[in-house]
């Protein structure tokens, strides 16, 4: 049998991470990279490109980056022909890219319902099927969704991005639907609260210096009572990108710290001094709440 171990190896492959000049997509590409592959991604505007570039020579990575608009089928299938001349066929792609916008429903602007739908949902749809032909050629591929505690779970704010990323999770699962005889398996990793850019606003001390009310009570839904870190998801990022994962197909893997096996506790009884530190990498991207 062969070495059980080259299973979880990408060596050899190309993989695509959208939206990673930093964030977990800068932690996919990051552990992509140490797993053997070829890196390449795509952020919204060149000084998201030049900085992940910037991050990724520091960590001694030679990914190619460029600026493409996951909404823009021209621009992704522009960056695809460009990308595969520098690297090679796309075997992975992340569909990471994605915002979120925090208004409550009744306030919130078609405009901004559309536009967490079109990157959220639409992207993933319009990048996957740009690079869905080469893998059906090749009778290889992995496509890995970027999904939520929001795929399951509502909550005040975030209609649109639970909407989104609900149907991100359908999305996983017609494509693996469509084109698992191709030897295609599309998965999709649902991270729970994790200390990024994106998830900053929820987190930052109040005024007073005493603990924002959502950090406080996301704690008390996280058996861990922690934020994940982006290292967290690394493992499970890679797994799902290599021949290990061969026979999952159309799954949504959660790595919550347990979010969704807990009713959770009261939150006042919680003890901030056991707390485990907080690592938040990004510090210099700044996002609106
Ligand atoms: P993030 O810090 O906001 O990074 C997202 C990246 O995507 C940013 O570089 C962003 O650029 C880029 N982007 C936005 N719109 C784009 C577009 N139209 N085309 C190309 N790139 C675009 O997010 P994150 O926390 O790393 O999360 C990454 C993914 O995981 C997202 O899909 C998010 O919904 C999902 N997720 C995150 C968490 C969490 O707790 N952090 C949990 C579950 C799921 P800008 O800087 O211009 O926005
Ligand atoms: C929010 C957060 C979440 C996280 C993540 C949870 O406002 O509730 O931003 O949506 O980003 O999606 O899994």
């Amino acid at each position: 049998m062969e070495d059980f171990l080259q299973r979880f190896s990408l060596k050899g492959k190309t993989a695509w991470i959208t939206g990673a000049s930093y964030g977990l997509g800068l932690a996919y590409a990051t552990a992509y990279a140490q797993s053997g592959a070829k890196i390449v991604f795509n952020d919204i505007k060149q000084e998201l490109v030049d900085r992940g570039l910037e991050e990724y020579k520091k960590l001694g990575i030679d990914a190619y980056g460029a600026v493409c608009d996951v909404t823009k089928e021209d621009q992704v299938q522009e960056f695809v022909k460009k990308a595969e001349a520098e690297k090679g066929p796309i075997d992975i792609l992340v569909n990471n890219a994605g915002i979120i916008k925090r208004i409550p429903m009744h306030e919130m602007s078609v405009e901004d319902w559309q536009m967490v739908v079109d990157i959220d949902l639409t992207g993933p749809f319009i990048c996957s099927k740009a690079v869905l032909p080469g893998m059906m050629e090749r009778r290889s591929g992995k496509i890995i969704n970027a999904c939520s505690m929001m795929s399951e779970f509502g909550r005040e704010t975030v209609s649109a991005y639970a909407a989104a990323k609900g149907g991100l999770k359908m999305l996983t699962r017609n494509i693996c639907s469509e084109y698992g005889q191709y030897n295609i398996q599309c998965n999709a990793i649902g991270p729970g609260y994790i200390a990024t850019p994106q998830t900053r606003p929820l987190r930052e001390k109040q005024p007073d210096g005493s603990m924002h009310p959502f950090d406080r009570f996301i704690r008390s839904k996280t058996p861990a009572q922690r934020w994940g870190r982006t290292e967290d998801l690394m493992g499970l990022a890679v797994f799902l990108a290599s021949p290990a994962s061969d026979f999952i197909n159309g799954q949504v893997v959660y790595i919550d710290g347990g979010i969704s096996a807990y009713i959770g506790q009261d939150p006042g009884n919680l003890d901030p001094s056991k707390f485990a530190d907080e690592i938040e990498d990004d510090a210099d991207v700044k996002k609106e709440g």
